[in-house]
């Protein structure tokens, strides 16, 4: 029950990362009082980050765009809703008219998913626009998690969820929760929850190649080249199958592939793989021995896993070692999610949901309709049927966010048109002609639809807005609505049952359409869930820990578990031999360091740098080295370095410090506001630089086309004298 005056207190869930903390906001004459965490929500408990409070910053930001704003001769100049979206339409009409539909691409960024109104009704416009041209931030993040998914389950939505809250024994690859708050692992207050693995007697073991803030909570912290997890996955398999440690558990009689998982493993007993890897082959026996004598285990990689090389060969191996083990589908390993809005849904008939197309210019598979994005600028620079002459962006930021930035910043530059929807005028959208700023947090409702089936504990909450928006604003629904049925092709029949879709669309909204898929939903029979009860409940509703649900769940066509897809076989037949005799990413002189990437507990990636609670203080966009790296380049503690790749060089301080594992450089993304036409006050006085102009667009995982953002070859050197390029 609330507490307060519901004018005065109001329960939300924080839709900024994958934890979906409840919030609890204090308002005081319709401002902002406090932002606290939510004590009664039953899942997050009151946990909260500092980023949550600096919602009230991005809310109050008078940089933020409310209106649209048009690119001309003389600026930039604030327009009418009504012009904005006849000239975006009519412009990207004639491109397809005079190009083809596919010379209009799209790229949908991080906080899309963030968002049900984007969710619901992006689509709408997506398909009236009608190309093939599609991008997002999948393909630098965790493209290679949904293949395996796809291929193994059937359903790229189908991803197993370490059961934190039950297990013994807990592997974590690649990623840093305590900083992160998690990711495809919603759970909120996530460091609590690992500590609480200890605290009940059981082990927590993170391998990465720095002793991370999660290093630092667990038992055992174990140095890793970057790029070569699939070596040492490759080696705990052999462990498993050598000593005889391995069964199928729950899912033996719907699993099929085991025997050829021993065969693939045989030849990387952890002696051959330790000097590649830079894991001693006794700790690896020694953490498999321990994983399998656990009563349950849950071996999780995340971010640092899928941007290598072999992402999705490791995240793959990964899968099948909690498989092998026993430990899929049982309470303290991993499980699945039964979500109240089951947005698994079958994939389009006709399709495989991977490589139905391939890229025009480097011949790249695409994924669940999308390119991956490291393709993008030459899609745009290279002249042809089907190059891309126009761009929408949406919510997306990837001249900071992506592969070879520099290249991509200047690709941008040559389009003949293009669109963002965006709340503002940042390193990618200053290339716009037209920007259309949709609502920002606190100003519409929200339902975790992705969240909720990524979540470790069921669970549903719709939250409201806060804040009222200003008539002159327009939500994302009206936005990709207005544009869709615009976009509509055909004659004026189709055009009229358009603008009705979109008119009936609008009035029903995104609370009607939850509505009647909650009453479809699995706990809308048992618990009366729907919208109203939601309602009745702000601070959320718990449904439960996750529950053993195969073989009902799998979407696979035979109902089966596929331990060997021949696509991962094939690949890793190909990689394994590389692998062996060149080490992981070759590091030639003179790129003789590998770069990895870093999260701060007070960055959202590239767009939370304009509130200066969230960049006061001591400079954070710093490279980290080993003090055996600076000391054989004459560097020192604070110097500035310059870092070069392959594709650009970048100069920044250094920190030097024993928590990198020696050989290994690492530069937190997000950064590099200081550009030309950029409208981020508070961000362009604490700028940092772009580690992504460092990141290479030609290095990617072999089989998904995910960026390998971790891992890229470079070199290091002091700053001074060295020719800026
Ligand atoms: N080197 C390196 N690169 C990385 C990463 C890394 O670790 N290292 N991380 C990668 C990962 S995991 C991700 S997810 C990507 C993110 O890549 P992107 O999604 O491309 O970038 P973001 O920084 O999330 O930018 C979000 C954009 O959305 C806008 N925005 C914020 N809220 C809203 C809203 O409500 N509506 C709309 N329409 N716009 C909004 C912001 O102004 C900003 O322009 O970056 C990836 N890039
Ligand atoms: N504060 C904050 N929180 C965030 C975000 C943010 O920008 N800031 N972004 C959000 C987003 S969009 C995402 S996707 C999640 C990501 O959340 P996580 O998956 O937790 O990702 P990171 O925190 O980047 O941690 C990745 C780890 O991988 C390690 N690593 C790098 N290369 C390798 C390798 O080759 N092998 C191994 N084993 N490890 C490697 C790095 O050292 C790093 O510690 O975080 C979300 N949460
Ligand atoms: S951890 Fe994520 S969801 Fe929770 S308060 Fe922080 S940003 Fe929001
Ligand atoms: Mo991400």
């Amino acid at each position: 029950m609330r507490n307060r005056s519901p004018n005065q207190t109001h329960y939300i869930a924080c839709n900024l990362c994958e934890a979906i903390c409840g919030l609890e906001i204090v308002l005081e004459k319709g401002q902002i009082k406090s932002i606290r965490g939510d004590q009664n929500d039953p899942i997050s408990k009151g946990h909260i980050c500092p980023k949550a409070v600096a919602l009230q910053d991005i809310h109050n930001d008078p940089d933020r765009l409310r209106q649209p704003i048009k690119k001309t001769a003389g600026g930039w100049q604030q327009i009418s809703w009504t012009q904005a979206f006849d000239e975006v339409t009519t412009e990207l009409k004639n491109i397809q008219q005079r190009n083809g539909k596919n010379s209009v691409a799209i790229y949908l960024g991080n906080p899309t998913v963030h968002n049900v109104d984007a969710m619901l009704f992006g689509p709408v416009f997506y398909r009236t626009l009608g190309t093939s041209s599609r991008y997002s931030a999948t393909s630098v993040d965790q493209l290679p998690e949904l293949l395996v998914s796809l291929s193994m389950f059937g359903h790229n939505l189908l991803v197993p969820l370490p059961d934190l809250d039950r297990t013994d024994f807990h592997i974590i690859f690649g990623a840093n929760p305590v900083v992160s708050n998690g990711s495809l692992m919603t759970a909120p207050g996530v460091t609590k929850r690992l500590q609480a693995i200890r605290g009940r007697g059981g082990k927590l073991v993170v391998v990465d190649p720095r002793r991370t803030e999660t290093a630092a909570i667990a038992d055992q912290h174990l140095f890793i080249k970057p790029g070569s997890d699939v070596l040492m996955l490759l080696a705990m398999l052999q462990v498993v199958f050598a000593e005889k440690l391995q069964t199928l558990g729950a899912v033996a009689s719907f699993s099929r592939g085991l025997e050829d998982i021993e065969a693939l493993v045989r030849d990387y007993p952890p002696e051959k793989v330790a000097a590649v890897t830079g894991v001693d082959a006794q700790a690896l026996k020694n953490l498999v021995r321990a994983f399998c004598h656990a009563p349950s285990a849950s071996c999780y990689g995340r971010f640092g896993v899928s941007t290598q090389r072999y992402g999705t060969l490791s995240q793959w191996l990964i899968t099948v070692f909690n498989i092998v083990t026993g430990n899929l589908d049982r309470a303290g390993g991993t499980l699945f999610s039964k979500p109240a809005l089951d947005i698994v849904t079958p994939i389009r008939a006709g399709k495989k949901g991977f490589a139905d197309a391939f890229s025009r210019v480097r011949k790249l598979p695409n994924f669940n309709g999308e390119f991956p994005v490291a393709t993008l600028a030459e899609e745009i620079t290279t002249a042809g049927e089907g190059q891309i002459r126009a761009l929408v962006t949406g919510a997306g930021n990837p001249v900071l966010s992506t592969p070879n930035g520099k290249q991509l910043d200047a690709a941008l530059g040559q389009l003949d048109y293009m669109v963002s929807i965006d709340i503002y005028l940042n390193e990618t959208t200053r290339h716009a002609n037209i920007i259309l700023p949709p609502l920002s947090t606190l100003e519409r409702s929200h339902y975790d639809l992705a969240f909720q089936v990524l979540a470790i504990r069921n669970g549903a909450k719709f939250s409201r807005p806060v804040f009222r928006a200003g008539k002159d604003q327009r939500s994302d629904a009206q936005i990709f609505l207005e544009l869709g049925w615009r976009m509509q092709a055909g004659n004026g029949f189709k055009r009229a049952a358009g603008w009705l879709k979109k008119e009936i669309l609008l009035r029903l909204g995104s609370e009607w359409i939850l509505n009647k898929k909650l009453k479809q939903g699995p706990y809308y029979p048992s618990h009366g869930l729907d919208i109203k009860k939601l309602k009745q409940n702000p601070h959320g509703i718990d449904l439960g820990p996750l529950q053993p649900c195969l073989p009902e769940r799998l979407f696979s066509a035979d109902k089966m578990i596929n331990l060997a897809p021949t696509a991962f076989v094939e690949d890793l037949q190909q990689a394994g031999k590389f692998l062996l005799e060149d080490g992981s990413a070759p590091t030639l002189k003179p790129f003789d360091l590998l770069l990895i990437g870093r999260r701060d507990p007070r960055t959202n990636n590239s767009w939370f740098h304009n509130s200066y609670r969230m960049v006061k203080g001591k400079k954070r966009c710093l490279a980290f080295v080993h003090p055996q790296d600076a000391q054989a380049r004459g560097i020192t503690e604070g110097d500035e370095v310059a870092v070069r790749s392959r594709v650009g060089m970048i100069k920044l301080p250094v920190s030097v410090t024993t928590e990198m594992m020696p050989g290994v450089i690492s530069i937190p993304h997000g950064w590099g506001h200081a550009m030309d036409g950029v409208n981020l006050r508070i961000a362009q006085e604490h700028a940092g630089v772009n580690t992504n102009i460092l990141t290479d667009e030609q290095l990617l995982d072999s089989l998904s086309g995910n960026a390998a953002l971790n891992g890229v070859p470079v070199s290091l050197h002091k700053a001074a004298g060295v020719e800026q390029t």
